[in-house]
């Protein structure tokens, strides 16, 4: 691994810190409600595909691609209702908290492909 990519890395990990914060301020108004953050919504990224592919979560729960591949794979929302990630290491993770109620399709830039859906509730 290089210095730079290591430095962008490093850049990439701040903004998406700080796109986590805006995030769950977006997710604030369900905030109220019991236990809200406590589930874990993984979804796993193995064999070029997402599992599950269509995810149901209540806003404001957190939800977490890990990458199960030997290849590289990126998150990247349709239409950019939500941050990408950047692309994802074996074994790499990213996390996004749920906002506003509706579906939201994403897939890999890098396999365009491999698609999935967030189907975020009330
Ligand atoms: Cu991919």
């Amino acid at each position: 691994m290089t210095f730079i990519r290591n430095n962008k890395k490093a850049i990439l990990l701040t903004s998406l810190v700080a796109l986590n914060f805006c995030l769950a301020a977006w997710g604030d108004d369900a905030a109220s409600g019991a236990a809200i953050g406590d589930t874990k919504n993984t979804i796993e990224i193995k064999d070029f595909a997402f599992n599950p592919q269509t995810l149901k979560v209540k806003s404001g729960e957190k939800i977490t691609w890990i990458n199960h591949d030997d290849e590289p794979h990126t998150v990247v929302s349709v239409g950019k209702k939500f941050q990408k990630s950047s692309a994802l290491d074996t074994d790499q993770e990213f996390t996004i908290t749920a906002g506003a109620t509706g579906a939201y399709e994403y897939f890999c830039s890098v396999h365009p492909k491999m698609t999935g859906t967030i189907v975020v509730e009330k």
